[in-house]
């Protein structure tokens, strides 16, 4: 049989020993910034993972295998691909692989990847969800159902808000998703912390966040939770987002091309401001996986 999944020597040592480890996903390194600034950003969140003393595992395909702990000159392939890099999703795996394509893994492709080898933990920036005009074109993420069936809890400052932060809010509910919001009642909205909807239950440090993964896991096996972070230094933009999603729609773009190009628009459209927003996030969300990884581990080895 062949094996697709291969894990670096640092990650499966961290695995076996039972040390924390962070998944990080590759889809932003490749697809979320322009002009290898994804790099930038990638390695500066491995450094933020093992800051607060975890293993971080950045995890995309290529030559048909899964990597899951990347070197830093596989790292710069996803940043060299850019948008040449496929963006993979879980029901992208088997096709990238069988057909020895480079492929960038999304929020949900890296939760199917987690699943595999039993990582508990992913930081990221925004996490994808439910579309503005949804009940026109059924644009959902697949994230969302990812999440709901992977024992892992994700670390984001809330969905995009390019998207309906609301309606994102609702069907986390309906799949049993529990949003734990950092030090926030309010479900933040990515660029800016206000104005979402109320979190299902508010955390004050990560010991409470890994009570509640625990106990989580011991009701709900096999379930995925959301901790939302609000960004700092949060920057409200939302008449430029409304801009940006209408020039796309206009443009008649569909399925995964949207999130990266409305992304492009928006950083052309701030001068930039909506990028340094979006970098400082997306490092300052894998530093708190780091603290909540081995919050985890010293509750249940101990
Ligand atoms: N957050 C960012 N930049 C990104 C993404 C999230 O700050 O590029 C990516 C993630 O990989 C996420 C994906 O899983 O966008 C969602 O894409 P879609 O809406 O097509 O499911
Ligand atoms: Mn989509």
């Amino acid at each position: 049989m062949t094996v697709y999944t291969q894990v670096s020597e640092e990650v499966a040592t961290a695995l076996a020993e039972r040390r924390p480890v962070v998944a990080l996903e590759t889809t932003l390194v490749s697809h979320g910034f322009s002009g290898g600034r994804g790099l930038t950003v990638a390695v500066e969140s491995e450094r933020r993972v093992r800051a607060a003393g975890a293993v971080p595992a950045t995890a995309g395909i290529l030559d048909g295998a899964i990597h899951i702990g990347l070197s830093s000159a596989e790292l710069e392939r996803f940043s060299a691909a850019g948008l040449s890099a496929r963006k993979v999703g879980a029901r992208d795996l088997a096709a990238c692989l069988a057909q020895g394509a480079i492929g960038s893994l999304t929020v949900g492709g890296t939760m199917a990847v987690c699943r595999q080898v039993g990582i508990k933990f992913m930081g990221t920036g925004g996490i994808g969800g439910v579309h503005r005009g949804f009940a026109d074109t059924l644009d959902i993420s697949s994230d969302l159902l990812q999440l709901a069936r992977t024992e892992a809890v994700v670390v984001s400052s809330g969905p995009k808000s390019l998207l309906d932060v609301a309606a994102t809010g609702e069907l986390l509910e309906t799949l049993a998703i529990p949003v734990l919001g950092w030090q926030t009642a309010t479900l933040p909205r990515f660029y800016t912390a206000a104005g979402g909807p109320p979190v299902s239950a508010t955390v004050s440090d990560s010991p409470e966040v890994a009570r509640i993964c625990a106990a989580h896991w011991q009701l709900n096996a096999g379930g995925g939770l959301l901790l939302a972070r609000p960004p700092v230094g949060g920057i409200d933009i939302d008449p430029l987002i409304d801009e940006a999603v209408a020039r796309v729609s206009r443009e008649h773009r569909s399925g995964q091309a949207v999130t990266p190009a409305i992304l492009a628009l928006l950083d052309e459209l701030s001068d930039g401001r909506s990028v340094e927003v979006n970098r400082r996030l997306i490092e300052d969300n894998a530093g708190l996986a780091g603290e909540v990884a081995v919050a985890y581990t010293q509750l249940t080895t101990a």
